[in-house]
């Protein structure tokens, strides 16, 4: 029966939940935009993880990048807010009931344009949030207008010639003080999955600046968010493994050559090196090396940064673990004590 299950069905994971599960309505994005490819990995990774998709709540703001939580993980509760206002939303969310799994897709108008002072707000308090941002330098949603991470000096059919100098989202993470950061290419999808999973295991506020071409309005060879240059100057720091906290780390490189990086739930994210000898841990090797990259202009890819010590949003208060909608009007109601322990604090 289980096999019948099997070939009708697909493979179940460990909630007995097939990949098709996951899955959303269909895209009505552009053919071909990085966007799509991001959110087959969102699918990939949930799958992979045995998250139960209920458990799990999506969060965007507006932008061809922000619809697409309708195009994966039908199952779950999914909001779609204002422009730019994607963190305050999830915070008050996630205060509500802490115990959800939280993702958010924004874009880099979304987030390094409007969003910018909410972006570096949500990252100050840690708030154990996915961000992704998919980032391809262009307003995609209004036809194509430069965003705040398009380089200078780009030339784009109808809107001129970009005289500002570029916002890079993960520099700005880590000068910040966010506790992971990670940059990918939507033409490296196995690395998006791995990123994901490691920030899915991360129990604070991660950052995946996901370079996520346009292929309507900025795909051009020079374009530093085009699938051409994106190929051509990726550099990856490390080939990067998520191990799951019951399986074995089995690794083929000699000692000397990885480092682990063991996440909150107990899973490893194992960093083979490449030839950058790199350390995650190290906030100012992270600004430098994000530094290196601009001025040398390489897609540096992979993990950036991470700090596991930080307390999270949820750790600093003292949340109710019954989510604040299934609370009983008796246990919201303060007793007459401590109106009185209140007022004597403040008179
Ligand atoms: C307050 C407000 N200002 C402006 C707009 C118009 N608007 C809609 S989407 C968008 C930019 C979207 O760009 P981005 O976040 O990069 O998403 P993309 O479409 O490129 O994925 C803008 C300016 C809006 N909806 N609301
Ligand atoms: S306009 Fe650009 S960002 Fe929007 S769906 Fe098309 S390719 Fe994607
Ligand atoms: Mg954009």
């Amino acid at each position: 029966m289980a096999d019948q299950n099997t070939k009708t069905r697909g493979k179940v994971n460990l909630v007995g939940l097939t990949k098709g599960d996951y899955r959303g309505k269909p895209t009505t994005l552009c053919q071909g935009c990085g966007h799509n490819s991001i959110s087959s990995q969102i699918i990939a990774a949930s799958y992979e993880l045995d998250l139960k998709p209920e458990s799990i709540v999506k969060f965007s703001g507006i932008g061809c990048s922000s619809k697409s939580p309708a195009y994966f993980l039908g199952r779950s509760f999914g909001f779609n807010g204002l422009h730019g206002r994607m963190p305050s939303l999830a915070t008050g969310a996630m205060f509500g009931n802490h115990h959800l799994e939280a993702i958010g897709v924004s874009g880099d108008g979304d987030t390094a344009s409007i969003g910018m002072g909410q972006f570096k707000h949500i990252i100050r308090r840690n708030l154990p949030f996915v961000y992704v941002v998919e980032n391809n330098g262009v307003y995609g949603l209004t036809k194509g207008q430069f965003s705040a991470t398009a380089e200078s000096g780009l030339t784009l059919k109808g809107h001129g010639t970009n005289m500002y100098m570029p916002v890079d989202i993960a520099w700005e993470a880590v000068v910040g003080n966010a506790t992971f950061v990670a940059r990918s290419f939507a033409g490296d999808p196995k690395q998006v999955k791995e990123l994901l999973k490691a920030a899915l295991s991360h129990q604070g506020i991660a950052i995946l600046d996901i370079i996520s071409p346009c292929v309507t309005f900025n795909n051009t060879d020079e374009s530093m968010h085009s699938y051409a240059w994106g190929r051509n100057h990726e550099v990856a720091l490390h080939e990067l493994s998520y191990v799951p906290p019951m399986e074995d780390i089995i690794v083929d490189y000699a000692e000397g050559e990885m480092i682990d990086v063991t996440m909150h739930d107990g899973s490893t994210v194992v960093l083979k090196k490449l030839e950058h000898d790199y350390d995650p841990t190290s906030r100012s090797g992270a600004i430098a090396l994000l530094e290196e990259a601009n001025r040398k202009n390489w897609l540096i890819t992979g993990l950036i940064y991470i700090d596991t010590e930080q307390p999270s949003l949820f750790d600093i208060y003292n949340l109710t673990d019954v989510p604040l909608n299934r609370l009983k009007e008796h246990q919201m109601r303060p007793p007459p004590e401590s109106i009185d322990q209140v007022n004597a604090l403040m008179f």
